[in-house]
Parts: C-alpha cells; sequence; structure tokens
C-alpha cells in the first residue's frame, strides 16, 4: 500500500489566484492540488488534499492524520501559523512528519508574520517557493520515508 499524506492548508488559501498575486502568485489552490496529485504518482505517495478556514477543522484533520498512522503531513496554516497554540498542540500530540510549507517567504515580510507555532513541532519548513513548495515537501517527505525503511 501506497504511504498516504495528508495536505492541509489553513484559512483564506481558497482565495488563491484570485487577490494578491503580487504576495502569493496567480495559481489557485486547484492548481496546486494538481501539482501535488502529479508530484505523488511520480514518488509513489498517496495524498489527501484540504482545505479549510476554521481552526477547529484543522486541530481534527492533525488528529486524524496520527490516528490513522499517516505516511506526513503537509501543513499550511495560513495566518494560524502565527497564532494558534491549538495546532501546535495537534501536531506535537501526533507521531508523524510534518513539514510546514508557506507560499511568500514569511520572514521577508510583516515581523508578526516571522513567527510560527507550527515550526516548533515542524520537522522541516519550507517558504517562498510559492506552489513548487508544496512539491519539494512532498519530495521531503518521500525522502524521510525511505530512510525510515
Ligand atoms: O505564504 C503563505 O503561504 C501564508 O501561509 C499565507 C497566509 C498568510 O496569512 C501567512 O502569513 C503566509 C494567507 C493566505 C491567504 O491567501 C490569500 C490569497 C488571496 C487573497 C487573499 C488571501
Amino acid at each position: 500500500m501506497k504511504p498516504k499524506i495528508l495536505i492541509l492548508n489553513g484559512p483564506n488559501l481558497n482565495m488563491l489566484g484570485q487577490r494578491e498575486p503580487d504576495v502569493y502568485g496567480t495559481e489557485s489552490l486547484g492548481d496546486i492540488q494538481i501539482r501535488c496529485q502529479e508530484r505523488a504518482d511520480t514518488l509513489d505517495l498517496d495524498i489527501d488534499f484540504r482545505q479549510s478556514n476554521h481552526e477547529g477543522d484543522l486541530v481534527e484533520w492533525i488528529q486524524e492524520a496520527g490516528k490513522s498512522s499517516a505516511g506526513g503531513l503537509i501543513l499550511n496554516a495560513g495566518a494560524y501559523t502565527h497564532t494558534s497554540i491549538a495546532i501546535l498542540d495537534a501536531l506535537r500530540a501526533v507521531d508523524v512528519p510534518v513539514i510546514e510549507v508557506h507560499l511568500s517567504n514569511i520572514h521577508r515580510r510583516e515581523a508578526y508574520r516571522s513567527t510560527s507555532y507550527i515550526s516548533q513541532a515542524s520537522d522541516g519548513m519550507i517558504c517562498g517557493f510559492g506552489g513548487l513548495g508544496y512539491e519539494l515537501a512532498l519530495d521531503a517527505l518521500a525522502n524521510m520515508l525511505n530512510s525510515a525503511k
């Protein structure tokens, strides 16, 4: 059976491609999902790609990843990155590799975006590469899974 990678997207990421193209690019979240599917096929991984504007959904999906022993988690928690101890606690409670992704370089923007609670529970973080960052995160997880064999 192929390892299952859960790819979670937080608030407002459903708006991608419709506003702020200078910051987030012109790709929609649907375009990014297609990129991920194509990359996952190459890496022989299964993906489950989701988005929610609600913090509790993200917490429950992280718990679900733990219960189902997912092969890995890719998380762009959107603005919750900078505020959510609930998501940090959920990540700390699961034994699943976590890669944090951001489309923009959060360290080159407003100072409040430089703080990530998520990073404290992540194996690695990729930011500033737009939709490519999700593919790089899949590469990283595939590498981690192969090294663990
Ligand atoms: O760079 C990223 O991926 C972020 O996680 C995106 C979040 C932002 O709050 C983080 O600081 C960095 C925001 C996603 C909202 O994206 C929009 C896209 C189009 C229109 C409005 C918002």
